[in-house]
């Protein structure tokens, strides 16, 4: 088994929620990465729907100079790769029903990946309705899903498909995040580790997600207004 996955396992099969931040090259924020290194935080991902003047490459490069805390790419598209990350999300978007995004893109970025032998989480991505048309909505022309039953026999349907982590995304700052009700009804009928996040914004939001069974819970927009609230929501997490 691989090296960070087997990490994420581990903390799955041990039922120990991991801490995510999201950084969007676009509003790298140093500050945010040193707070990170004192604070309980697991992993970051890397990536945006969509760049406009940040890089992945010089993005990992910076947060390698300064942090110890494993990166992985969380890619808004086929180009947003890089041989430094110490894992990649390899998402398929099984909410929606765009090719492109299905596996068109994954077919595009496969032999960048397979050459410099990136390790490579394949990751069921769900876009589930956050009350706020998202960027990935927007870019992928694609709907989310909003009906329990749907979400569920999605999220099973990516296990049956060997999919290794299923991740519930309401979109980045959605209204609302996601509910705690789906997350422990999708929870009952998945055997493998769940990712949440979109438009979790503080801490009883964070806690009432990780209560439900999140295994690794993602916060990326809260923080670039208040890098703070960061040492506060390290605090439900153990390292
Ligand atoms: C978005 O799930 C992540 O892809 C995080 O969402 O930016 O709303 O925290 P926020």
């Amino acid at each position: 088994m691989s090296n960070i996955y087997q990490k994420i396992s581990s903390s799955y099969k041990k039922n120990q929620p991991q801490l995510v931040v999201l950084i969007d090259p676009d509003k790298f924020n140093l500050q945010l990465i040193k707070l990170a290194n004192s604070c309980n935080v697991h992993y970051f991902f890397v990536g945006g729907s969509k760049l406009t003047n940040g890089s992945i490459e010089k993005t990992i490069s910076i947060i390698k100079k300064h942090s110890k805390i494993p990166i992985i790419i969380f890619p808004g598209d086929e180009k947003q790769l890089s041989a430094k990350a110490d894992a990649i999300l390899f998402l398929s978007l099984l909410s929606g029903r765009n090719p492109d995004y299905l596996i068109g893109k994954q077919v595009l970025a496969a032999p960048f990946i397979k050459k410099k032998k990136i390790e490579c989480i394949s990751t069921a991505y769900i876009l589930v309705e956050g009350y706020k048309k998202s960027a990935t909505q927007k870019i992928t022309n694609t709907q989310p899903l909003n009906s329990t039953e749907s979400i569920i026999n999605t999220a099973i349907a990516a296990e049956l498909l060997g999919f290794k982590i299923v991740y519930l995304e309401a979109g980045s700052g959605a209204k609302k995040n996601i509910n705690i009700t789906l997350i422990k009804k999708v929870k009952r009928n998945i055997n493998i580790p769940l990712i949440v996040g979109g438009g979790i914004d503080n801490v009883a939001k964070a806690e009432q997600t990780i209560k439900a069974g999140s295994n690794m819970l993602v916060v990326g927009n809260v923080l670039e207004k208040n890098i703070h609230l960061l040492t506060q929501l390290s605090l439900l997490f153990k390292k």
